[in-house]
């Protein structure tokens, strides 16, 4: 399901409220680059359950950010993965499906986390990662014999999961088609993170031969760029260096999420590296170390923080900075922390976070307990996952009348054409994707800024935010 705002495609970019030649064509190049820039990458669950060989069992992707589903043709059933903040959308579909007569089967990370809400909403549910059971399901199908449920009791041993073909995929539709999980699960804690939640806190790799053939055959069909989805790309620092070094004859760039830890493995920086990788994303979340911890997020050490970054551009990779502001402890004296280290550190795209209070997380609960979710605790579409980035709890130290201006202040300085360009010119490689999503993010944060001023203003009609908000208020 596309996200509102627009990045997930330009579908929904506001084009009925326009008209007039020039609007039409600024409309044209600006869906263009936000089209290039969103970096649409396809499904990797979808990619994994269409790769499991069933005989007689033919599968297909119908990705709706792109394509509408074909319910002329006669499917014996339809799979749908059902993504935390957008599932108001999804249970309508599949209501839909189910009218039309299609058998519905419900899977992904809100089955997972809230099955008894989903139960009525599909002919069969799928609980946990469904990479082994979803063969029973095929066979299930086949013989006419569906469950109701069909419950994944321990997390799949990855080792023995099928290699991932493309099979079933529009390769066009996409930025690049070459996406790869090599582990799973994380052994941190931290609460504002389903990660752990959903996949649990041993890490389980697959096959380092697996991984190496896939890439092999991805090559064939796309010789674009890697994305490596694993949450932490060096979780095991080991199985990472014997992996990376096999990947090095392929030539391929990559790009993935790591710890900061890796700038102090210069080892492992140098095997990635030379392996190709060109971009990492790393979770700074706060810079006020008692704001982490608040959050259980420990592994971080602030004050090495820095130097880690310093590390990883040297060995000439580019580093997407993610910041969170507005955790526990922090105060408005975040924005200009925040801002001394970019300029300190130099990361070539920051990504400066609003705090989104996932169901089914620690946060979560927490906050609801405390009062501070701006939405009942039992609304889960109102926590919907929306770039427009509207606020959705009450930060503990700061005011929300003084948070969202010191937020769309900052966004407003750090999200300028001139430090885009200024980003671009210092990145240690991949410059004209540093540059595109740099000028992207100028776009989306001030779409950002418009809907939070927008949120403000009904905050302040309803005394000062101490009332809550609903949904179509912002
Ligand atoms: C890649 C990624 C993205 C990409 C998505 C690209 C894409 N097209 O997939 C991008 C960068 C766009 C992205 C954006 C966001 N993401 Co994201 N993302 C991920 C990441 C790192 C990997 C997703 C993945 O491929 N996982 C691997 C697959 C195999 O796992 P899976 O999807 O869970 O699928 C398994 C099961 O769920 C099940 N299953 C799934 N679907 C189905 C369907 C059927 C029919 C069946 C039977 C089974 C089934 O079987 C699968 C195989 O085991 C995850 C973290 C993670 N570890 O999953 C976060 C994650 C999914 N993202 C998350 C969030 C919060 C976001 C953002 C809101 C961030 C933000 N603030 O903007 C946005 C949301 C954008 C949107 N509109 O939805 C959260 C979601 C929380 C939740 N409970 O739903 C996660 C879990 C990260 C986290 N730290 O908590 N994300
Ligand atoms: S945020 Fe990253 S490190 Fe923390 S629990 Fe989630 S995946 Fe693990």
């Amino acid at each position: 399901m596309p996200a509102d705002s627009g990045v997930d495609g330009p579908s929904l970019l506001g084009e009925s409220e326009r008209s007039g030649f020039l609007r039409s064509l600024k409309d044209g190049v600006l869906k263009n680059v936000i089209k290039r820039a969103q970096f649409a990458i396809p499904p990797l669950s979808l990619m994994i359950l269409s790769s499991v060989d069933e005989p007689s069992v033919e599968q297909h992707i119908c990705d709706l950010r792109f394509e509408t589903l074909p319910v002329d043709r006669p499917w014996d059933m339809i799979g749908i993965s059902v993504q935390t903040g957008a599932v108001k959308p999804t249970f309508e579909l599949s209501a839909l499906l189910r009218a039309k007569g299609f058998k519905v089967v419900l899977g992904g990370p809100y089955v997972t986390v809230f099955p008894e809400r989903c139960r009525a909403h599909g002919d069969v549910l799928v609980v946990g990662e469904a990479d082994l059971i979803w063969k029973d399901v095929l066979a299930d199908l086949k013989h006419g014999s569906l469950q109701r449920e069909y419950r994944v009791k321990e997390p799949p041993d990855l080792s023995l999961s099928s290699r991932v073909k493309k099979n079933a995929l529009e390769l066009r539709h996409y930025f690049t088609t070459n996406v790869v999980q090599t582990t799973r699960g994380c052994p941190y804690n931290c609460d504002f993170c389903s990660v752990h939640v959903m996949n649990g806190h041993k890490i389980r790799h697959r096959n380092v031969s697996d991984v190496v053939r896939e890439v092999e055959d991805f090559l064939e069909k796309d010789q674009r760029i890697f994305f490596f989805l694993d949450d932490t790309v060096n979780a095991d620092e080991e199985y990472a260096k014997r992996l990376f070094r096999e990947l090095i004859p392929f030539n391929i760039t990559w790009v993935g999420q790591a710890t900061t830890k890796l700038g102090e493995n210069k080892r492992l920086l140098d095997v990635f590296a030379r392996s190709g990788c060109g971009a990492l994303l790393v979770g700074i979340e706060s810079l006020a170390e008692e704001s982490n911890k608040a959050h259980h997020k420990f592994h971080n050490p602030v004050e090495r923080q820095a130097e880690c970054i310093r590390s990883i551009r040297e060995a000439g990779i580019c580093v997407y900075g993610s910041f969170i502001y507005g955790l526990d402890e922090d105060t408005v004296k975040q924005t200009a922390a925040i801002e001394a280290f970019l300029d300190d550190t130099g990361i070539d795209v920051p990504g400066i976070n609003l705090l989104r209070p996932i169901p089914g997380t620690g946060v979560f609960d927490r906050l609801a307990d405390e009062g501070r979710l701006l939405h009942d605790r039992n609304d889960h579409d109102s926590f919907r996952f929306s770039w427009g980035q509207e606020m959705l709890y009450r930060p503990k130290k700061i005011p929300l009348e003084d948070f969202i201006p010191s937020y769309t202040a900052l966004t407003k300085r750090v999200f300028s054409i001139r430090n885009a360009l200024r980003r671009t010119v210092h990145a240690p490689t991949l410059r004209s994707a540093v540059l595109m999503f740099n000028l992207f993010y100028v776009h989306m944060y001030n779409l950002s800024r418009k809907d939070l001023t927008r949120q403000m203003e009904k905050l302040e009609e309803t005394g000062g935010g101490g009332k809550q908000v609903t949904r179509g208020s912002q």
